[in-house]
């Protein structure tokens, strides 16, 4: 492993622009293993606010260009807005440079295709950033499943809950424009579910063999205010609210997905739940140091804090008991996607695992648009 650093370009200084941002701040102390990396350019729009966030997200540069940043960046971290994900995605992948790019991998299946062919040509790693695969509590329960604690693997539930579109009167964003989204929550948050339930049960159920899916925005148009708060005009919401899906797998097993931005009380509460032949498991995002564990004739759940120094990552952090929190699972997830850049290895979830994500979500849009049960294209 070389001793350079990494110089990596990050397009997007907003939320997710953070979160990575703080995981590869806390790298060099907490994963001494991983590669030295420098964040070196910040990519936004509004120079005044991207010259603010890369001074507090330790950037060495800046740049409003995406396309002039390519050539001068070792690693290209696509964090934009969904609409951004392919044009700069597959450039950088054209000039060779690894790519890590936020979920949903595209707002279309075309788009996603697209990202999926640049990087089988390129040829370097690649990853989608879906987070949650890298919760200890994850893993653990994935161990479970693979080592047939639960036995035949029958069915599935997760559901993804937040609260903060319940206020008509809630600004309309990108995340509201079918054009620029592709979807609303679901593939903003039923693809986070969708690919944890295939990383838990994926290999013991087989293929998704049909879906059907139900869409709904309730609320259809939505106010954009000017800088002094006044609506200064209103725009439709062509995306959904909220959807629920059902899946038929190739082995018989069921799954059942939802997910809503009206769940009034519940702010990211991820849930997911897989029932066995011989037991049941439970995780909670708000409660992401435990997990749920019903095996064999046990009467009842037993709650397991998945925090001793044998669980995946816990021995990086602190001695057992001493919980970690939603931002250790960007760490985690950067720790990897670079080692893997730098040792030039592989990534999961790869473009191609996120496709098949993307292959869901249209599966799910499309049997709501046809009325009828539908099988991934
Ligand atoms: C939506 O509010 C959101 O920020 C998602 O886009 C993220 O992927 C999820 O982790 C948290 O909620």
């Amino acid at each position: 492993m070389t001793d350079t650093p990494l110089k990596i370009g990050v397009l997007g200084y907003r939320f997710m622009g953070r979160a990575h941002a703080n995981a590869l701040a806390r790298l060099p102390m907490f994963f001494p293993d991983a590669p030295t990396v420098e964040r070196h350019t910040l990519i936004g729009r509004d120079e005044d606010a991207l010259e603010t966030a890369a001074d507090q997200l330790g950037f060495t540069h800046t740049e409003t260009d995406w396309e002039a940043t390519i050539d001068d960046v070792d690693v290209f971290y696509n964090l934009g807005p969904n609409p951004l994900h392919v044009e700069p995605s597959v450039a950088a992948l054209e000039a060779g440079v690894p790519v890590l790019c936020e979920k949903p991998l595209a707002p279309t299946l075309a788009g996603a295709e697209t990202m999926v062919d640049a990087a089988a040509d390129a040829d370097v790693p690649v990853g989608c950033a879906f987070n949650y695969r890298f919760v200890p509590a994850i893993r653990y329960a994935r161990e479970l499943i693979a080592a047939g604690e639960l036995g035949e693997i029958r069915q599935v539930r997760g559901r993804y809950l937040q609260d903060w579109l319940v206020d008509p009167e809630a600004p309309w964003a990108w995340r509201m424009d079918a054009d620029l989204a592709g979807s609303g929550a679901l593939g903003d948050l039923g693809a986070h579910t969708v690919d944890l339930a295939g990383f838990l049960v994926g290999d013991m159920v087989g293929e998704i063999e049909r879906v059907s899916g139900h869409l709904q925005t309730f609320v259809d148009e939505r106010p954009v205010y000017d800088d002094a708060g006044s609506v200064a005009e209103r725009r439709e919401v062509s995306v959904d609210d909220a959807y629920t899906a059902q899946v038929a797998y190739e082995s018989g097993a069921m799954g059942s997905f939802e997910a809503s931005r009206f769940a009034t009380g519940h702010k990211n509460d991820h849930t997911i739940e897989v029932h066995g032949s011989n037991g049941s498991l439970r995780f909670s995002l708000e409660r992401l140091n435990e997990l749920e564990v019903l095996t064999g004739d046990s009467r009842g759940y037993e709650t397991v804090l998945v925090t001793d120094e044998d669980d995946p990552y816990v021995d990086r952090w602190w001695p057992p008991g001493h919980v970690l929190g939603w931002e250790h699972t960007f760490v985690h997830e950067n720790y990897e996607f670079l080692t893997a850049v730098a040792e030039g290895g592989e990534f999961s979830p790869s473009f191609a695992e996120a496709y098949d994500v993307q292959r869901v979500l249209e599966a799910i849009a499309r049997s709501d648009a046809n009325g009828e049960w539908v099988t991934p294209k």
